[in-house]
C-alpha cells in the first residue's frame, strides 16, 4: 500500500483548482485533519473554520455517525447500478428529502455536485416543456453575479466574469437579469427594502423575446460565492409571479444557502417562497461524500413521466454515480445528525450574534460593505488601485495564519461556518479577521 506522508514529495503534478498554484506550491497550505470547528495544519497549528470548508461541513468536521453509515454501506454494497437498478437507501433518502424540501417538491433526481445538479435542472426543464409539446421553449434565465458551478450549462446562466470568458459563448439564448446589489444596500442588516422591482427584467425578457421562448429562470435566492447577496424584500415573490404567470420553470439554485444556513431547511422556507425546481449539494452529506439533487414538483416529474410510452425511458439522463449508496448513506446520516442535533434551529438562534458579530466590523480600515443572513455573511473591501483581489488575499493569508480559514473571492471575504459554531467561537472569528483586516494596508 502506498504510504501517504504528511509532507508530499512533490507538490508539482497535482493541477489544483480554482487556485493560484504557483503561488499555492511556494507557500503551502496543507491540512492534514479536521474535528468540530477547527481543521489542522502540516505545521500542526489549529485554523477555525469560517466558511463550513466551501459551505459543505453543516454539522462540523469528523462527525462519527456519518462516518459509521458511509462504512456500513461501504462493507455491505460498494456500488449499484443507478440505471435500471436501484438501492433501498436511495428511496428513503429520496423519502427525506421530498419531506423537508418545500410544497410540492416530491421528486429527487441524483448527481455528484453543485455542478451536476444545475445542469439536471436545467435539461430537465427543457424536457418539461418539450413533454408538453413547447420544445420550442429553450431559452435560459440566468442573473449577473451568479455561480451556478462549472460545467457549461452552469457556466451559461452564471453571472461571474471570470468564471466565464475564456471558455466561450456557451448554450444559445441564454439570458441574464440584472443583480441586486444597489449602492444604497451598503451596511444593511439582513433582507435590503428596496430592489424588488430588479425582478421586473423577468418581465421584460418575456416582452421582448417572447414567453413561449423561455424555458426556465434560474437564480440562488442568496448569492453565496460572490459574497452572501441577500435578496430584496419581495423580490423572490415577484419572479414567482412572473415564472407562474408565463409558466416558465423557476429554480432556486440552494447549493450554498440549503440546509439550514438560513435559519430554515432551505431558504425558499425563509423567504416563504416555493419554486419549481431546487438544486442541492454541498451539506447534503455534510461535504463527506460527493453528491448533488434537484428536488421537482409533481407537475414536472408527472409531465415528463407521462409523456413516454409504458417501459420506455422518460428521461435520458443520468450520471455512473448517481444515487451512490455511499453518498447517500452519508446523506441519510448526515440529515439524522441536522435532526438530532437541531441544527437549522441553532443557526436560526444564534444569527442575531452573528449579525451583530459581522456588522462590529463596520468602520474599520477599508471596509465598504457588510452583508449578512442567517448563519452566512461577507465582508467588502475597498481593491487597491490597479490591484483588484490583491487586499483581499493579503487579509484571507493573515487570517490563515492566525487561525482562521475565510472564503476569499476578489476583495470579498465570505464566511458560513458550520453550524456547530458557539458564541465563543463567534466572538474569536471576529476577532482575528478584524485584527487582520487592521493590520492589512
Ligand atoms: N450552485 C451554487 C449556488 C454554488 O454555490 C455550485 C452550484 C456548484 O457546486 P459544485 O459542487 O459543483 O462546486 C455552487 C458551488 C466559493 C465557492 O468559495 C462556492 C462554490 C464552490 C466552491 C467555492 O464561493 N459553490
Ligand atoms: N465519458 C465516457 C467515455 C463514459 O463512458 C462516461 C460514462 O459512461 C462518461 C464520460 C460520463 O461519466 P459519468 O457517468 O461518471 O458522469
Amino acid at each position: 500500500m502506498t504510504e501517504i506522508t504528511k509532507i508530499p514529495n512533490s507538490l508539482e503534478e497535482y493541477w489544483m483548482p480554482f487556485t493560484a498554484n504557483r503561488d499555492f506550491k511556494a507557500n503551502p497550505r496543507l491540512i492534514t485533519g479536521a474535528k468540530g470547528m477547527y481543521y489542522t495544519t502540516h505545521r500542526g497549528d489549529k485554523v477555525l473554520d469560517a466558511s463550513a470548508g466551501l459551505f459543505c461541513v453543516a454539522a462540523g468536521h469528523g462527525r462519527k455517525e456519518i462516518a459509521e453509515a458511509v462504512h456500513k454501506a461501504l462493507t455491505e454494497l460498494d456500488y449499484c447500478p443507478p440505471f435500471q437498478y436501484a438501492h433501498p437507501m436511495s428511496f428513503e433518502l429520496s423519502r427525506r428529502l421530498a419531506a423537508l424540501t418545500p410544497g410540492d417538491l416530491n421528486h429527487i433526481f441524483y448527481g455528484n455536485s453543485g455542478s451536476e445538479a444545475v445542469d439536471s435542472a436545467l435539461k430537465i426543464a427543457l424536457a418539461y416543456h418539450r413533454a408538453k409539446g413547447e420544445g420550442q421553449r429553450t431559452r435560459l434565465v440566468g442573473r449577473e453575479l451568479a455561480y451556478h458551478g462549472v460545467n457549461f450549462g452552469g457556466l451559461t446562466v452564471a453571472g461571474l466574469v471570470n468564471n466565464k470568458r475564456v471558455f466561450g459563448p456557451g448554450l444559445p439564448g441564454a439570458l441574464h437579469l440584472r443583480h441586486t446589489r444597489l449602492p444604497e444596500h451598503k451596511f444593511v442588516q439582513g433582507q435590503p427594502e428596496t430592489g424588488a422591482e430588479l425582478a421586473d427584467d423577468l418581465q421584460r425578457m418575456v416582452d421582448l423575446h417572447g414567453a413561449d421562448t423561455i424555458a426556465a429562470c434560474i437564480v440562488e435566492p442568496i448569492a453565496g460565492s460572490v459574497g452572501s447577496l441577500v435578496p430584496p424584500k419581495g423580490y423572490l415573490q415577484r419572479l414567482r409571479e412572473i415564472c407562474t404567470q408565463h409558466d416558465i420553470v423557476l429554480i432556486f439554485d440552494e447549493v450554498i444557502c440549503g440546509f439550514g444556513r438560513t435559519g430554515k431547511q432551505f431558504a425558499a422556507d425563509s423567504f416563504g417562497v416555493v419554486p419549481d425546481m431546487i438544486t442541492m449539494a454541498k451539506a447534503l452529506t455534510n461535504g463527506v461524500v460527493p453528491m448533488g439533487a434537484v428536488a421537482c414538483s409533481d407537475s414536472i416529474h408527472e409531465t415528463i413521466t407521462g409523456a413516454a410510452p409504458e417501459q420506455a425511458i422518460e428521461l435520458f439522463h443520468g450520471y455512473t454515480y448517481s444515487a451512490h449508496p455511499l453518498a447517500c448513506a452519508a446523506a441519510l446520516a448526515a440529515l439524522d445528525v441536522y435532526a438530532e442535533d437541531d441544527l437549522f434551529a441553532r443557526a436560526a438562534a444564534l444569527a442575531p450574534s452573528w449579525q451583530d458579530a459581522i456588522h462590529s466590523l463596520k468602520g474599520r480600515a477599508n471596509v465598504i460593505d457588510i452583508r449578512d443572513i442567517g448563519l452566512m455573511g461577507a465582508v467588502e473591501l475597498e481593491p487597491r488601485d490597479g490591484a483588484p483581489g490583491a487586499r483581499g488575499f493579503d487579509v484571507y493569508m493573515k487570517c490563515f495564519e492566525t487561525g482562521l480559514l475565510v472564503r476569499q473571492t476578489g476583495d470579498t471575504i465570505a464566511m458560513s461556518p458550520p453550524l456547530i459554531i458557539s458564541e465563543a467561537q463567534i466572538g474569536e472569528l471576529f476577532d482575528i479577521l478584524g485584527a487582520a483586516i487592521t493590520a492589512t494596508d
